[in-house]
């Protein structure tokens, strides 16, 4: 495409969801009233469209569905909430009101997602603003955890950089903050605050955003080479650190990533993001508010399966969307500078950071945070917050970091890993600790299978299958969603299963250990037995015939077991 094209949004008629933005003034609808209204634990699903922006979702418990169904009951309607935690950096007293919030007011467990944040479930109607108000008490806000705007802006967890990690910390919440909507609907429905009479005008604009915020939800991270640990090119907008002399002195901008699809549609892909340039750090907002507006005025109001920047990107041209945001800038990106990405999981167990302070990195399977029986995480956790002086670091790999221990506390924080038996994961196999599952059943109304609650069973099984081939200490990353929307970003998985129906998944590999491909479906709509029979296979031949330091998923390519996917527009080829 030339330099001179005329740039244009797709047409046809805006979706729904446009009517309700519309209408919404600003995103209050009728949220305040719907909430108080005592006879429905459900609300209308305009309002419900709204709560997204509020960071929260109408679910139902989907185990007693069919029973509340046969007994002619609504629907065991409940509210999951996700807090906006940028960099996914916690105090021990936000860890003390959460952990207790979930207690009073949730369904007892906290779920660390893959943007690194706390989701709660199960959280009643009536129970909401009280959730809402001592998640704000405890100086934490839900806005825009969910919705078409800019979500929680990562960054990596590395402990091995701490002055790095730092200042990416500082970027990710000032990004955050700077992009959030200006809206005040989120404090007058939730904190009380009194609409002031004829501010509408002044109060209610959305410079950036405008009135119909943006097509799609909106993702950007910061990612810190060699970790790969935020899946840097799975994001609308990423910036990789470029560092020199242990100081940061710009980032590489990549521009179009995103991991859903819908089965057995080729219009809908995962795709990554590439690298369009180089900015100075102190660029990084502007870059990152010309490029939302060039979403939100070209994505696809139309049909929302489509209308991610990917989309919008791969419509126009890469080229073409480069030359709109340099003159939108009014300067041009510098030419990318080298990187090099080692891994995309979490580094666990003891480092030493900066000034006698230490890090430790915990693993969590599948980030949900809970008392197992015997196995007490959620009480040692609690335990650990109430004498810990540093902070907690959530993952996007759903693991935690205990970050910045002093010396004086650490033989108390080791005592109480060891009394409650938490983990670095030193016990299992590598490819457990390098697994990722989505929530899925029983709350994901999107749900096609199990996710969370059957891959650590799957992997009690693949675990004797590495063990037998001399793999154990071999990292596989083994990704699994309910369905292919990709919260697990399962296209960066080696192994990934996608849930098609109850009990049966597409298998998918080939994907880069460090983030930078995307893997390919190798098996259809196949159960548990296939699973393992397929992946006894597979390991044996890698277990056999690999080369020295290779990773599966380059293995399969290698060894003609798949074909790689060079593009997100030929994954499904
Ligand atoms: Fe997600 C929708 C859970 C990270 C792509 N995601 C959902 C919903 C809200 C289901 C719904 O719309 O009704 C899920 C709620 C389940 C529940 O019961 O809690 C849900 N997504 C999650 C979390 C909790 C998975 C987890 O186990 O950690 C993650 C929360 C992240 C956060 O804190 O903000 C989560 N979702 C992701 C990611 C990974 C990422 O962002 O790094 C992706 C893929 C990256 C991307 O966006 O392309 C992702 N979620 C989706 C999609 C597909 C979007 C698309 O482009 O097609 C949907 C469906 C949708 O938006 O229509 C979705
Ligand atoms: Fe739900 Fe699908 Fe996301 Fe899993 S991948 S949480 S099943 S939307």
């Amino acid at each position: 495409m030339g330099e001179d094209q005329v740039l244009t949004a797709p047409g046809g008629k805006p979706s729904d969801v446009e009517r309700i933005k519309d209408e919404s003034h600003f995103l209050r609808g009728t949220l305040k009233e719907v909430i108080e209204e005592p006879i429905s634990l459900g609300i209308p699903e305009d309002d419900n469209r709204l709560m997204k922006f509020h960071g929260s979702y109408l679910q139902d418990d989907r185990d007693l569905r069919t029973e509340r169904q046969k007994q002619k009951l609504e629907p065991a309607y409940q509210f999951m909430l996700r807090v906006r935690l940028p960099g996914g950096v916690a105090t021990p007293a936000q860890w003390l009101v959460m952990d207790d919030l979930a207690e009073k007011n949730g369904n007892g467990t906290l779920k660390i997602t893959t943007r690194q944040t706390w989701q709660m479930h199960g959280i009643l109607k009536w129970n909401m603003k009280e959730t809402i108000q001592k998640i704000h008490s405890t100086l934490l806000d839900t806005i825009a955890a969910c919705g078409d705007v800019n979500r929680n802006v990562l960054c990596s967890s590395n402990p091995y950089q701490s002055e790095v990690h730092s200042e990416v910390y500082e970027w990710s919440k000032r990004l955050s903050n700077a992009l959030l909507p200006k809206t005040r609907a989120y404090h007058e429905i939730w904190l009380d605050e009194e609409k002031v009479a004829g501010s509408k005008e002044m109060d209610d604009t959305e410079p950036m955003y405008g009135p119909l915020y943006l097509p799609r939800k909106f993702k950007i991270g910061i990612a810190v080479p060699p970790s790969n640990d935020i899946d840097v090119f799975s994001q609308d907008l990423g910036f990789i650190a470029i560092i020199e002399g242990g100081r940061i002195i710009g980032f590489n901008v990549a521009i179009g990533g995103g991991m859903g699809s819908s089965h057995g549609d080729k219009t809908t892909y995962p795709q990554l993001a590439k690298v369009i340039g180089f900015c100075p750090p102190e660029k990084i907002y502007e870059v990152s508010e010309k490029t939302i507006t060039i979403q939100r005025d070209y994505g696809n109001r139309s049909v929302r399966k489509n209308a991610r920047f990917k989309y919008t990107i791969d419509r126009l041209g890469l080229e073409t969307v480069k030359n709109e945001l340099e003159q939108r800038l009014g300067w041009k990106f510098e030419e990318a500078r080298a990187f090099q990405f080692e891994y995309n999981g979490d580094r666990y167990g003891w480092v030493k950071g900066l000034e006698d302070k230490w890090h430790f990195t915990l693993f969590i399977q599948n980030g949900r945070v809970a008392d197992f029986g015997e196995y007490k995480l959620k009480t040692g956790l609690r335990e650990i917050a109430k004498i810990h002086t540093g902070e907690f670091r959530l993952t996007t790999n759903q693991n935690i970091i205990i970050a910045n221990i002093t010396s004086q506390s650490k033989e108390k924080i080791t005592e109480l890993i060891k009394k409650y038996g938490l983990t670095d994961g030193e016990y299992y196999s590598a490819l457990r600790r390098s697994s990722m599952a989505c929530v899925a059943l029983p709350t994901c109304g999107l749900a096609m299978a199990e996710s969370e609650r059957f891959l650590p069973k799957l992997i009690d099984k693949i675990e004797t299958i590495v063990d037998e081939n001399g793999l154990r200490e071999k990292e596989i990353t083994i990704r699994m969603t309910g369905c292919p929307n990709g919260c697990a970003r399962p296209g960066l998985g080696e192994i990934a299963l996608m849930g098609k129906a109850s009990g049966k998944y597409n298998m998918y590999l080939g994907a880069a250990f460090d983030g930078s491909r995307l893997n390919k479906m190798y098996r259809e709509n196949i159960g548990e037995d296939e699973i393992v029979s397929e992946l006894r296979l597979l390991l044996t031949r890698y277990g056999k015939e690999r080369l020295e330091g290779e990773h599966f998923g380059d293995f399969v390519i290698r060894s003609g077991i798949i074909k790689a996917t060079t593009d997100g527009t030929n994954f499904h080829d």
